[in-house]
């Protein structure tokens, strides 16, 4: 065993017996604090409350689906999610990467300030509040499906059970032992479409291959053309399903009082994709509906960052946000009954990743922090010696795939050595990229026209850092570098890409 691989297991056990202490005091700490998350008086009966259904996929770009104007993809609930209710064109994740994604939707903090959960496969210690809880205290009935809070290990942060609510196998066992004199919360978490994915299952589906819109940072080559329907396959049973729960919704007569919230993760577990903060990476689908509340046939340009969340659904329910929480409620922009860009405040969002997986030399994560405005996204690399996309060869940071053998065995091919090097390529400590000049593939970060904007957009960035308390703008070294990684592969299990 290497020694990282001791060091790992010797922290697992330390966070176990540490977790056991925790979680009986932490189950002490609900009991006396619960009464704190109050309810207001205007929403005391059932009828003020909505329900509320939040439905998030796993690993899907924010282009993907029929409504944001996909010519493949077939989602018709979420267009219909979309239609009568409000699209979001500018969602963003806070970190392209499943666990800080979901831990800054379930606390209304940004990741960074989350301790271990900033990284992926640790934990989420009980002294972070998470909207569940609160809704639960204030009366409401809260469970989840699948893929909650995660992954990562609940109790080591002494939890007693996923931030997402108590477990049911799916919605109508959830729907039925409900109280239905209570509104309740129902987070469905489909593990669509996270890899691995049945090879041709999206062309054998009728799926047409002419069709695929393949991104610019992609080769446009069959292999990859069929790897995207493979991934849209999973997108769409994503969607029945969906559809199944808003049908048994409307059937009990209680869609309408729902506010129903689709979303999904992160983006495409593809090369330059998923665990970057190019929008393929962090920027989302996102579509509300609560016809009570809010009209809809609507588009929504302003931005919403995950941490918005968490605000934005206890306000709903008329539940106290806790203190803790830095996002900001987007109520007023949903009750609005405008279209375009509503709240002008609401004009960029930040970004953040620590460690996502741990396959590099060292186990060291790949530090950045980003501003994306209408116009541009600025990056800062905090240690540009490290690989992105993990260490070469295995460049483990990237899911295996066909589109990923595709770009490392034709890596020396002049057409394809330059998609290999945006993916997996060493980058700058800075970054910017000009929307309206080549989008995202080109780097215009140092030339002399762009030096104003790139100062600015840094100082925007780090402004907001400082002010939410993000330990990379502290002195000392961040420690997202030494907390636990709660799985023990250190090594991809398949060396062949
Ligand atoms: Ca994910």
């Amino acid at each position: 065993m290497n020694p990282s691989a001791i060091a790992i297991r010797a922290a697992d056990t330390r966070y176990t017996r540490l977790g056991k202490s925790i979680m009986r005091a932490t189950r002490r700490r609900f009991l006396t604090t619960s009464a704190a998350f109050s309810v207001a008086p205007a929403f005391s009966s059932k009828s003020d409350r909505p329900n509320i259904v939040f439905a998030i996929s796993d690993d899907q770009s924010y282009a993907h689906t029929g409504a944001f104007g996909d010519p493949v993809a077939r989602t018709p609930h979420f267009d219909r999610i979309a239609a009568e209710g409000v699209r979001f064109s500018h969602a963003y994740c806070c970190s392209p990467s499943c666990t800080p994604s979901r831990s800054a939707i379930l606390t209304g903090q940004e990741p960074y300030r989350l301790e271990e959960a900033g990284n992926l496969w640790s934990t989420l210690q009980a002294k972070f509040d998470v909207f569940p809880d609160m809704l639960e205290a204030a009366g409401y009935q809260v469970g989840f499906t699948r893929k909650g809070w995660g992954p990562g290990i609940d109790n080591a942060g002494g939890r007693t059970r996923n931030p997402a609510g108590d477990l049911f196998a799916d919605f109508e066992t959830f729907f039925r032992q409900r109280d239905d004199s209570r509104p309740f919360c129902f987070w469905f978490g489909s593990k669509d479409p996270h890899r691995p994915y049945e090879k041709g299952s999206g062309l054998r589906s009728g799926m047409n291959i002419d069709d695929v819109r393949v991104p610019d940072f992609l080769p446009d080559v069959a292999e990859v053309r069929s790897d995207i329907l493979d991934y849209f396959f999973e997108i769409e049973r994503f969607d029945r399903e969906l559809g199944a729960i808003l049908e048994r919704l409307e059937r009990a007569g209680e869609l309408d009082n729902t506010l129903v919230i689709v979303t999904s993760d992160n983006g495409m577990p593809f090369p330059r994709a998923k665990a970057n903060l190019y929008d393929y990476g962090a920027r989302m689908p996102l579509a509300v509906r609560w016809p009570e509340r809010v009209r809809g046939g609507r588009v929504v340009d302003d931005f919403i960052g995950f941490a918005d969340y968490a605000p934005t659904i206890l306000e709903a329910a008329g539940v106290e946000r806790s203190p803790q929480m830095t996002g900001k409620s987007f109520l007023a922009t949903l009750a609005s009954e405008e279209s375009g860009r509503v709240d002008k405040s609401r004009d960029h969002v930040v970004l953040m990743r620590e460690r996502h997986t741990i396959r590099n030399v060292n186990g060291l994560g790949y530090p950045m922090r980003a501003v994306r405005t209408y116009e541009h996204l600025y990056i800062r690399n905090y240690e540009p010696d490290r690989w992105p996309a993990g260490d070469p060869p295995l460049y483990a940071e990237i899911d295996y795939s066909p589109t990923k053998r595709y770009l490392n065995d034709n890596r020396e091919s002049p057409q394809v050595k330059r998609y290999f090097d945006l993916a997996c390529a060493r980058r700058p400590a800075e970054e910017l990229y000009d929307m309206a000049y080549a989008g995202q593939l080109n780097n215009v970060a140092g030339r002399d026209a762009y030096r104003p904007i790139q100062a600015g957009l840094k100082s925007l960035m780090e402004a907001h850092l400082t002010r939410t308390g993000d330990p990379r703008m502290a002195d000392g070294e961040p420690q997202f570098d030494a907390y636990p990684f709660f799985r023990n592969t250190i090594r991809p299990a398949r060396p062949d890409l």
